[in-house]
């Protein structure tokens, strides 16, 4: 079987969009993060596919302000992944929004590559903010960025962060909690991706770590509890929570109810794909699906 994997150079703007851009966008993420992963032959496939439409939106919805072109202007918001070995997904996301080239997500984990299996400022990759991957730790540092926002700064400028849920698992996760809402970090965006997976069983299994919602409100958040697949419900979480960072005083937590591995048959909701890469043959058929899904929503005409 001969399988030629290229990234096409689309790149996408940040602004307002349709419920059928965004699964567009998604789609494209989705193929970056098979194709990369399988070149990679290694990696996490089950989270990166499962947060797709959360970054397809975030990232491409007007919501997260960047300019890629020049990525350090201190104006801009910040976003930690604090789940970092979810990168190949942030790495897809980076390279649609311009911060570099599609074609390098080809070098996923490669020796000498700036995109390595977690992210890492020491490649210097156009749009990381900070190392992560040592879970608990991103979301303290997203603290400490919101702070210096908010207080050393006094800009107008958000943090945005994303944890797993099995990450929550980390106590360090809930002093970053405590110090959120004690320092009144209404700049703050948390999002939980909350697929009650983890890297060897159900998270409720493994340690359960509900109800979710209370305890975050339990430490001072705004929760909204979201289908994470449903892009109207993404969208109204990001409005809410930029408007708590104008008229509020306390941090957002959006918890994202997701699928790990969605949109490919033989992964959704599987946890035997948190750190897996898929081989040719899954790779082939994974492409094929997303391929049919891009197909069918062509068809509907709804695209712009
Ligand atoms: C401090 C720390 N301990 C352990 C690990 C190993 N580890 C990597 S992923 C993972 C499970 C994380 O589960 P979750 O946050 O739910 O991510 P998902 O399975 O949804 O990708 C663990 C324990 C780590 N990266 N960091």
């Amino acid at each position: 079987m001969s399988f030629n994997i290229s990234f096409p150079d689309t790149t996408y703007e940040n602004k307002q969009r349709s419920i059928e851009e965004f699964f567009e966008i998604s789609l494209e993420l989705r193929r970056d993060v098979i194709k990369s992963l399988f070149l990679a032959k290694s990696g996490h496939s089950g989270g990166s596919l499962g947060t797709a439409d959360i970054f397809a939106v975030l990232f491409f919805g007007g919501f997260l302000n960047y300019d890629s072109s020049n990525w350090k202007i201190p104006s801009r918001d910040r976003f930690i992944l604090s789940v970092g070995h979810i990168a190949p997904i942030l790495y897809a996301s980076l390279a649609r929004a311009g911060f570099f080239e599609p074609s390098e997500l080809a070098t996923l984990r490669k020796l000498g590559s700036r995109l390595q299996g977690h992210p890492g400022l020491d490649v210097n990759l156009p749009g990381i903010e900070t190392s992560s991957g040592s879970l608990g730790q991103g979301v303290s540092i997203a603290v400490g960025m919101a702070l210096s926002q908010k207080y050393l700064d006094k800009t107008e400028n958000l943090t945005f962060t994303m944890t797993g849920d099995g990450e929550l698992e980390e106590g360090s996760v809930w002093e970053a909690a405590m110090a959120a809402s004690n320092y009144k970090l209404s700049n703050l965006c948390w999002i939980v991706d909350n697929n009650d997976c983890q890297i060897d069983g159900r998270v409720s299994d493994v340690m359960n770590i509900y109800p979710l919602q209370e305890k975050f409100e339990a430490f001072g958040f705004d929760v909204v509890t979201i289908d994470g697949h449903n892009y109207s419900e993404i969208i109204e979480a990001f409005t809410k929570f930029k408007n708590n960072a104008k008229n509020s005083n306390k941090p957002t937590c959006i918890i994202a109810k997701t699928y790990m591995g969605r949109g490919i048959s033989f992964m959704e909701d599987d946890y035997s794909w948190h750190g897996v890469p898929p081989n040719e043959e899954q790779a082939i058929k994974a492409l094929e699906e997303l391929d049919k899904l891009d197909a069918e929503l062509k068809k509907s005409n709804k695209l712009n």
